[in-house]
């Protein structure tokens, strides 16, 4: 074992309801490319979930403009699979893994990525993963409360070495 031990870190991701029946797939790229999976759950957003998990998006146009690519109806449109990844750098590899947020962009400079492959557009994308340490903590919390997982009866890797 190296000297060096490499930081292992946290990242959540979402399978968005547009992409939901291609989760085997998804799945399936998620340990191929040698993430850990060590929690994971399938639900459906409220409106008011949604708003408070985009918080950072308030006042964007697409986060709550009148059309097709509404963030908060695109997200709670239908059911999410959301689960946390553990791997060394996991944050910035699970966001090359999904490529960039515009699936028709993403098919031209990234076509072997998530969102290439299962995204359609700019907002009916595939995938979300965490775009910072900070977000990825708030995230998962917001998934995965800290507390209260006995009676939610799931399951919680605390090591995943
Ligand atoms: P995510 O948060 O879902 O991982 O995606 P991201 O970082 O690549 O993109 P972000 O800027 O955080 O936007 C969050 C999500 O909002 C939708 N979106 N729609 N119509 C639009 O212009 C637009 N821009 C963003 C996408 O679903 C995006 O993933
Ligand atoms: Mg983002």
């Amino acid at each position: 074992k190296s000297r060096l031990a490499q930081q292992k870190e946290r990242t959540l991701g979402i399978i968005k309801p547009d992409a939901m029946s291609k989760v085997g797939q998804i799945i399936d790229a998620i340990f191929q490319c040698g993430f850990k999976v060590t929690q994971l759950k399938m639900c459906r957003l409220t409106r008011n979930e949604a708003f408070q998990f985009y918080q950072e998006h308030q006042g964007k146009t697409f986060f709550e403009c009148p059309d097709v690519s509404n963030l908060i109806n695109f997200m709670t449109s239908g059911p999410v699979v959301a689960f946390e990844l553990m791997g060394v750098d996991a944050i910035t590899k699970w966001r090359e893994v999904i490529g960039p947020t515009d699936s028709a962009e993403a098919r031209k400079t990234a076509p072997m990525s998530l969102r290439a492959r299962f995204g359609k557009d700019n907002t009916q994308n595939a995938c979300h993963g965490s775009d910072s340490v900070a977000s990825a903590a708030r995230e998962i919390e917001f998934f995965f409360p800290s507390v209260g997982t006995v009676r939610q009866n799931t399951a919680k890797f605390t090591d995943c070495t």
